[in-house]
């Protein structure tokens, strides 16, 4: 049947990757809140989470390591729309809005959208230091190794790899964390009601 002109089409939903990490407060709660507030969404389906990493911080002066981990999301969210969602709930849990570099209890970066690329300042995509973070390509090559990145034709499989040759700030897997919410393939139940036992 063909739509009406008028008709309100759903765009299909986008396979995005996001980065998130918290280095202030109960790190684990506010990661786990995070994704649960993700879960939540109408627009948004958790479709894949890695492990959760302690990481070394990186950048300028020192600052308490993060907690740091990647999921895969299916939205019909555009991009800036979901970023605005994103903000929204790095807020919610307790982010100043201009703590660029500062401590925060919550953050979470659009990685890449589709294959998309855009040179948007305010929204680059790829994440345009993606590929020169361990604390990023670690976790997101357990749920995405043979995604291409869009800017450079590299998997994250080799980007990662890369980065592990040249050494650099310590990036490793928390123990078996109990809890962390686990997709169980395949068992979209079993999966949301692991995130509603484990949101706050
Ligand atoms: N995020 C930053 C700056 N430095 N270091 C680690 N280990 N993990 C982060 O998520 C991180 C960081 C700014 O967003
Ligand atoms: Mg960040
Ligand atoms: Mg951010």
């Amino acid at each position: 049947m063909r739509a009406e002109p008028n008709a309100c089409v759903r765009p299909a939903p986008e396979s995005v990757l996001l980065g998130i990490g918290s280095n202030q407060g109960d790190r684990l709660a506010h990661l786990r809140s995070g994704v649960f507030s993700l879960a939540i969404h109408p627009e948004i389906e958790v479709l894949d989470l890695s492990r959760v990493y302690r990481t070394d911080y990186v950048g300028p002066g020192e600052q308490d390591p993060y907690l740091n981990a990647c999921l895969r999301i299916g939205t019909t969210l555009a991009p800036r729309v979901l970023l605005l969602i994103l903000k929204l709930i790095e807020q919610r849990h307790g982010r100043a809005p201009d703590s660029h570099m500062a401590p925060r209890p919550l953050d979470i970066d659009i990685l890449t959208y589709g294959s998309r690329l855009s040179g948007d300042p305010v929204l680059t995509l790829p994440h345009p230091r993606l590929r020169e973070r361990a604390f990023v390509l670690e976790p997101l090559q357990e749920i995405a190794p043979d995604f291409v990145l869009p800017d450079c034709g590299q998997t994250v499989r080799s980007a990662c790899e890369k980065i592990r040759r040249r050494g650099g700030p310590r990036v490793s897997p928390l123990p078996e964390e109990p809890d962390w919410p686990r997709p169980v393939a395949g068992r979209k139940d079993d999966w949301r009601a692991s995130l509603a036992v484990h949101g706050r």
